[in-house]
């Protein structure tokens, strides 16, 4: 008795956090099925103590399965998705395919593990930096209301994917060893430009939208209003790439919906709140930062200050693992909801 579960990307840096997660967790696996572009299938995987080999993705693989943990590109999961749903999987797709199609709920279980009742078939896996950003939210929102978001991220190459990891250690041996540092993958493939991460920061995470925003600080905008059902919140986003390998930072100022709210009673909520771990103790540095964050799940929140002029307003520091809450684990996380909440049957 169990489920039939797929990865579909399953050599890609998310994709075997994915896999490492399934094995930690106890979501009850029948057959782990590990699909993979054919570049990489033949690639074999160790998983519980047993060898899988990666297959191929086709339309046939997806025949059986029960839940699909997608991570292999959007315009795979728009060709794939809907062929596994066809054939009676239920997909949850971590890129930004289908985020804002309204027939998609966009989970976040610590938020709105409730619009899973709604799914067609397809789930969405938020953008990593909206994530770990509104999982520290929701607790405000509900005990003080939210009128306002001001967000500035600090974001690790991983979120690019392995061949920008590799090109921060590139480079950054490149430079130490007083060589030429060349760039070719940041701040975006595709796009014109490529500069030096090593040493540097990088204002442009994915490319620029006509507004003058990147896609990736409009995915934090949208994404955040249709996860908290706050079509009217405004939100603005600046994000950042920095020479880090993993772990998302965020500064993060909101304004609440109440006066006389105390940093102590921010603090006080969320030292409770699902998925979050409260570090900020000022007197002896504690804060949370992204090389402590690196292989755990939680959301960590610190720096929890009341603004000085604006009596609604508070600042707040948010780091997570951008692969692990920012990606495989909320994928993970979405199929034990599916279970929990009866959405998927175990046979
Ligand atoms: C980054 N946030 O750090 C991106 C990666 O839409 O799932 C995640 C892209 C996405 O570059």
């Amino acid at each position: 008795r169990g489920l039939n579960v797929a990865v579909l990307g399953a050599t890609g840096a998310v994709g075997q956090q994915m896999i490492e997660t399934l094995e930690k967790r106890d979501l009850p696996i029948k057959k782990l099925t590990l699909l993979s572009s054919a570049r990489s299938a033949g690639t074999r995987v160790l998983f519980k103590g047993e060898e899988i080999e990666v297959q191929e993705a086709k339309p046939e693989s997806f025949e059986g399965i029960d839940i699909a943990l997608f991570s292999a590109g959007g315009s795979v999961s728009k060709e794939m998705a809907p062929e596994a749903v066809k054939r009676g999987a239920i997909v949850v797709d971590n890129t930004s395919a289908f985020r804002m199609d309204e027939n998609v709920p966009l989970v976040v279980p610590e938020v709105n593990e409730e619009d899973l009742k709604w799914h067609n078939g397809i789930i969405a896996n938020p953008n990593c930096s909206t994530i770990q950003m509104v999982v520290a939210l929701e607790p405000i929102r509900q005990k003080f209301g939210l009128n306002k978001v001001v967000v500035s991220t600090y974001q690790a190459v991983s979120g690019a994917g392995a061949a920008a990891i590799s090109e921060l250690l590139d480079q950054s041996q490149a430079i130490l060893n007083n060589e030429e540092a060349t760039a070719s993958v940041l701040p975006v493939k595709g796009d014109k430009n490529h500069y030096q991460i090593a040493f540097n920061v990088i204002p442009q995470i994915d490319k620029f939208q006509d507004n003058g925003f990147t896609f990736e600080e409009m995915k934090m905008i949208n994404e955040t209003k249709k996860i908290m059902h706050m079509q009217e919140l405004p939100v603005a986003a600046t994000c950042v790439r920095l020479p880090v390998v993993t772990g998302h930072s965020e500064s993060v100022y909101i304004e609440i919906d109440r006066e006389g709210v105390t940093a102590a009673e921010v603090k006080e909520l969320l030292k409770s709140a699902p998925g979050i771990v409260l570090e900020d103790d000022p007197d002896n540095q504690v804060y949370p930062m992204p090389a402590a964050a690196v292989g755990k799940n939680d959301v960590f929140v610190g720096r929890i200050r009341k603004d000085l002029d604006e009596e609604k307003g508070f600042h707040l520091w948010i780091v997570s693992d951008n692969l692990l809450k920012g990606a495989a684990w909320n994928s993970v996380q979405i199929a034990e909801s599916l279970l929990k909440l009866e959405l998927v049957t175990v046979k």
